[in-house]
């Protein structure tokens, strides 16, 4: 976090169109009960919320592509997010997405790097999550978009999703890394190992640690990057803390260990927007997930920095 950027606003994304499983639309409602404002603000932050984006209900929408569930909805809801991110950049504010499914990455990271594209910043992108998100309208196995937002960004799949906002791709693989991955699909894989793309597996992590892998990624965007934009996806950690995801896979990152991969990026002070995606209420216990999750922003935000 820079010195000079002292207000976070706040724009809540209750998308759910891009997954199958219901109930992460409620993913934003879910960490303003947790606090989230207020525990920023106790960081010391001026917090403007902005409330939550308009997205046409599932009920008022038909899939029409069955590799590409709600495209057009997820397009134009995606736009107006981007151009919203955009808006809080040139203002020389922090934006903070909290959503809804990971589709939203999709929009964030487009106005990220049109934002960045004006002002000639090199943008670089910390993934964190079980899933890679690699895969396009040729791969994927369900056909649903929040399994589609890195693949897109970094100029895969359809045109509707690289194109937003006019131009790809938004971001290079050789200024991304990954962490926390552990659910690959077949085809997925042959697309990242096309990009490229840096993966720091929970395998990897296991063998190195998850210090000594954030100061390698670190090290990396220090000399690369201006703009670092960090992309959390909830189902990084493993279920048994974080019950309340979208796509629970088991074997995640450690409640410890996902607080030392946000810690390291506040440590480094790199970080200039961020998104918590995929909160999902309905299968959370007491709304702990959406807690952890904000006590993981607070971390990634500065909270024990002294
Ligand atoms: B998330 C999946 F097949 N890969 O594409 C797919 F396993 O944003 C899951 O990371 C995607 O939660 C998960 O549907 C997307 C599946
Ligand atoms: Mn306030
Ligand atoms: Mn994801
Ligand atoms: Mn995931």
């Amino acid at each position: 976090m820079q010195a000079n950027k002292r207000i976070v606003e706040i724009i809540g994304f209750p998308m759910d169109l891009g997954a199958d499983r219901r109930g992460v639309d409620m993913g934003p409602s879910a960490l303003r009960i947790a606090g989230i404002e207020k525990r920023l603000e106790n960081l010391g932050y001026d917090v403007i919320d902005h409330g939550d984006l308009q997205i046409q209900h599932r009920a008022q929408q038909k899939v029409i592509d069955t590799k590409l569930k709600y495209l057009d909805e997820i397009v134009k809801t995606g736009e107006v997010l981007a151009n919203r991110i955009q808006g809080v950049l040139n203002r020389g504010n922090f934006p903070l997405c909290i959503g809804g499914d990971h589709s939203m990455s999709l929009a964030s990271i487009a106005g990220v790097s049109a934002y960045c594209r004006d002002k000639n910043k090199r943008l670089g992108v910390l993934w964190v999550d079980a899933h890679p998100d690699m895969n396009t309208d040729q791969t994927t196995p369900s056909g649903n978009i929040h399994g589609m937002p890195m693949a897109a960004s970094l100029g895969y799949g359809h045109d509707k999703l690289t194109g937003l906002l006019g131009f790809s791709p938004k971001i290079k693989a050789e200024n991304c890394a990954l962490i926390g991955i552990r659910s690959i699909d077949i085809e997925e894989r042959k697309t990242i190992i096309d990009s490229g793309l840096e993966v720091y597996s929970m395998s990897k992590i296991d063998q190195l640690g998850v210090y000594n892998i954030m100061q390698k990624i670190i090290d990396k965007f220090k000399g690369n990057v201006d703009h670092l934009h960090v992309s959390f996806d909830v189902d990084s950690l493993d279920p048994r803390f974080v019950p309340g995801v979208g796509t629970p896979v088991a074997g995640g990152l450690s409640y410890r260990e996902a607080h030392m991969i946000m810690e390291s990026v506040a440590e480094s002070g790199m970080m200039c927007s961020l998104e918590v995606a995929e909160v999902n209420p309905i299968l959370d216990v007491q709304n702990q997930s959406a807690e952890t999750a904000v006590e993981i922003v607070a971390s990634g935000m500065g909270q024990i920095i002294i």
